[in-house]
């Protein structure tokens, strides 16, 4: 399958979106050596992190620390998430590298140093495990499971996880499957998404099945501030339709942020609700920073918003992808209409 180019300032890799064949393998070798490692696992994930991201870092870290390893996740957590962590489990930022360090990046690659969050990669020597199911991963750390048929990343952390306390002979807890159910739920759009495969059904069960609390995770991810609607407002005033009613847009500046009380942090659910505008095959959320632009796209399961997103510069999945474009909202609004309209051309619905 060819990507569609729109620019010429890409160095984004080709999306590979086949399964792992070696994946049994390679689950086993990344448990073996994160249950081996005697010194601190350092354990980060992405920029702008999700309930996969969080819950697959927790879920390991937890797995971890009942099998008696040292481990500990970086990140700021958002503030829809922080029901998931404890008081103090997760930090925000790595300020030096511990001694014999093993560092683990989960749900990006782990070359992406613009989109690694927590600690500052460029000053770290010593072995890195990536897991991640994107398919523009180019796989270069030392030890990679990168399985872009997955959902999630947290379905394969469930994996590694379930060897780790084989081999300690210690059991599930509900605090280490709800984290890791966390990630399975956003990442699918609580299972609606397309990617809602029987596998990460079967994953979801086993996870319930070990404690997982899917109905204390739904409720606590549908809880929102009154700031949500106030902002709600504004994106529902900048929504707009393109392509004969097949895309819909909306935008969110700083003024508007300011207007409701919100913050960046807040926006990024709002995507999911302009995606439901019946006869769409394509939502963006434009979060305009005045200097660059950062795009969240969701298709329908026709058009591929991957390859809108990675002829952005950006990248992510079939149904869900994202890009930050340089440039001012004209500019950037331009160049995703036509990117837009190629994809839509490339599957017969350009008319
Ligand atoms: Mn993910």
């Amino acid at each position: 399958m060819t990507t569609p180019r729109q620019t010429a300032s890409l160095n984004a890799p080709e999306p590979k979106n086949a399964p792992e064949p070696r994946y049994a393998e390679l689950v086993a070798q990344i448990a073996q050596e994160l249950g081996g490692h005697r010194g601190e696992i350092v354990i980060l994930s992405h920029v702008d992190p999700d309930g996969d991201a969080l819950g697959s870092c927790l879920g390991l870290q937890r797995a971890l620390k009942l099998v008696g390893g040292q481990a500990q996740t970086y990140m700021n957590v958002p503030q829809y998430l922080e029901f998931l962590p404890a008081e103090g489990e997760v930090l925000p930022e790595l300020k030096a590298w511990p001694e014999d360090a093993l560092l683990v990046v989960l749900d990006v690659d782990n070359n992406d140093v613009r989109r690694v969050a927590g600690a500052d990669l460029s000053s770290f020597g010593g072995r890195v495990i990536n897991i991640d199911h994107h398919g523009t991963n180019a796989r270069r750390a030392d030890l990679g499971l990168v399985d872009p048929t997955q959902a999630a990343t947290a379905g394969m952390v469930a994996d590694i996880a379930q060897l780790l306390l084989d081999a300690a002979s210690k059991d599930w807890t509900p605090e280490i499957a709800t984290p890791l159910l966390t990630g399975l739920n956003t990442d699918t759009g609580s299972f609606r998404f397309a990617n809602t495969s029987p596998a990460v059904l079967r994953q979801a069960a086993s996870l319930v099945e070990r404690g997982a609390q899917l109905a204390w995770i739904n409720d606590r991810l549908s809880q929102n501030p009154p700031r949500y609607f106030a902002l709600l407002r504004e994106v529902l005033g900048s929504m707009a339709f393109s392509h004969g009613g097949k895309v819909v847009t909306a935008r969110v500046d700083e003024a508007m942020l300011g207007r409701a009380g919100a913050v960046w942090d807040d926006v990024e659910s709002y995507v999911n609700t302009i995606r439901s505008a019946r006869g769409t095959e394509l939502a963006c959320l434009f979060k305009d920073y005045g200097t660059h632009v950062k795009l969240s796209l969701r298709s329908r399961g026709r058009v591929s918003a991957q390859n809108i997103a990675v002829g952005l510069g950006g990248g992510g999945h079939f149904p869900a992808a994202g890009a930050t474009v340089q440039g001012d909202y004209a500019a950037v609004s331009k160049a995703f209409e036509e990117a837009a309209q190629t994809e839509l051309e490339r599957v017969g619905l350009g008319g």
